[in-house]
């Protein structure tokens, strides 16, 4: 055995401190001989996971934390841990022994061997599979398998897996490239490197949570339909801005409809209207969001919410300004109502976007 570091295991965590000992052991056994370390990439747990690994870490250098503080999501977590690796081969896997660390050996064979540039870990190629997955969870895996095949061209049989080594060479270029949102960090090197990758697929039978609950619910289908979006517009549009004018549509269609009952039942004048509708609309709003596009730093509580809510008033106020006077400009020259209406709220919208991902949900 050369002293030589190998190989680097990157394994996000997120609450995990029950799994961490037992994954270290597994490795233990299944890499005996071999020159390697595990970096464990912490969203700082309550659980204090990473003081486990700190732990263990202290008698053995091949155990590394990185901890990560103010930061959520799992492609981040990732990138991150594998940017930390000086290592030629570089490996992702779950730390809740769901991916059989024992194939870990023959992945490292192929990429040493040269007979690929990526190996993948699948659970629909000949010999691997999903285990116990519920029905709803496979039938949204193989659908969105199904997508990102046609979408892309990718003749991978899993790139929703989220266990593989690949060759630091070849991913250093594309890092720039990847999205830190998102679960999807496979399909994300895959989908960017456009077919320059020779693939092996090693099939693997996905094991139970070891301990813990699973951190992805059903939301992670607007992150992959984000992602899917910003490839196919070659990073045109971050997925965030997407998940905006999603909700900035519902918005949309809140502020028409509060308005057209102001503009029928009560006789307080465009202006007037057009200001109470977008009010209400930007409250609504602040809910989806917080409930859906800023779900990693979600605020809860009462006291948080209402703070939260404050700040987005203070902050979209000026957008506000600009809807309320770019809509009655309009409806002086085109008295079209619901027209000058969605005008206005598109201009007030394009402010509130910026000014809400810098103040109200910065990752803190
Ligand atoms: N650092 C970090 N790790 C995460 C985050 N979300 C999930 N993970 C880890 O990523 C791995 C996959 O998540 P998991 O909940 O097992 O997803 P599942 O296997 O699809 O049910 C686990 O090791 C989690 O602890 C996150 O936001 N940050
Ligand atoms: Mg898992």
């Amino acid at each position: 055995m050369s002293d030589k570091i190998q190989l680097s295991i990157v394994v996000p965590t997120f609450n995990e401190s029950e799994n961490v000992p037992v994954l270290i052991n597994k490795l233990e056994v299944a890499l005996a001989g071999y020159s390697w370390e595990v970096i464990f990439v912490d969203d700082n747990s309550s659980d204090k996971t990473s003081e486990v690994v700190r732990a263990i870490a202290v008698n053995k250098p091949n155990i590394r934390c990185l901890l990560r503080i103010g930061r959520r999501g799992l492609s981040g977590a990732c990138i991150e841990g594998m940017l930390s690796s000086s290592a030629p081969f570089i490996a992702v896997m779950d730390v809740d022994c769901q991916h059989d660390e024992t194939r870990l050996v023959k992945m490292l064979e192929e990429l040493e061997q040269d007979k690929a540039d990526l190996a993948v870990g699948s659970r629909y190629a000949k010999g691997g599979d999903t285990g116990d997955f519920s029905k709803t969870r496979l039938a949204g895996s193989r659908l969105s398998t199904f997508m990102a095949q046609r979408l892309f061209g990718i003749g991978l049989s899993d790139p929703m897996s989220g266990f593989f080594m690949i060759k630091r060479e070849k991913l250093i270029p594309l890092m720039p490239h990847l999205s830190s949102q998102g679960f999807k960090i496979l399909l994300d090197i895959v989908a960017t490197a456009r077919g320059s990758l020779r693939i092996a697929e090693i099939p693997f039978v996905f094991g139970t949570r070891a301990h813990g609950e699973s951190k992805m619910d059903s939301l992670v289908v607007m992150d992959f339909l984000g992602l899917l979006v910003s490839k196919l517009t070659d990073d045109l549009v971050p997925v965030r801005f997407l998940y905006f004018l999603l909700v900035g549509g519902v918005g949309l269609m809140v502020h028409l409809l509060i308005l057209k009952i102001e503009l029928q039942f009560f006789d307080i004048g465009f202006t007037k209207a057009q200001a109470f509708a977008a009010l209400v609309s930007m409250t609504s709003n602040f809910f989806i969001n917080n409930q859906f596009t800023y779900r990693s730093q979600r605020l809860k509580g009462a006291r948080k919410l209402l703070r939260g809510l404050c700040h987005s008033y203070a902050a979209w106020s000026l957008g506000l300004l600009v809807n309320v006077a770019v809509a009655s400009m309009i409806y002086q020259t085109i008295p079209v109502w619901w027209f000058a209406a969605s005008i206005g709220a598109v201009m007030g919208s394009v402010w509130n976007y910026v000014m809400s991902t810098i103040l109200i949900w910065r990752v803190r």
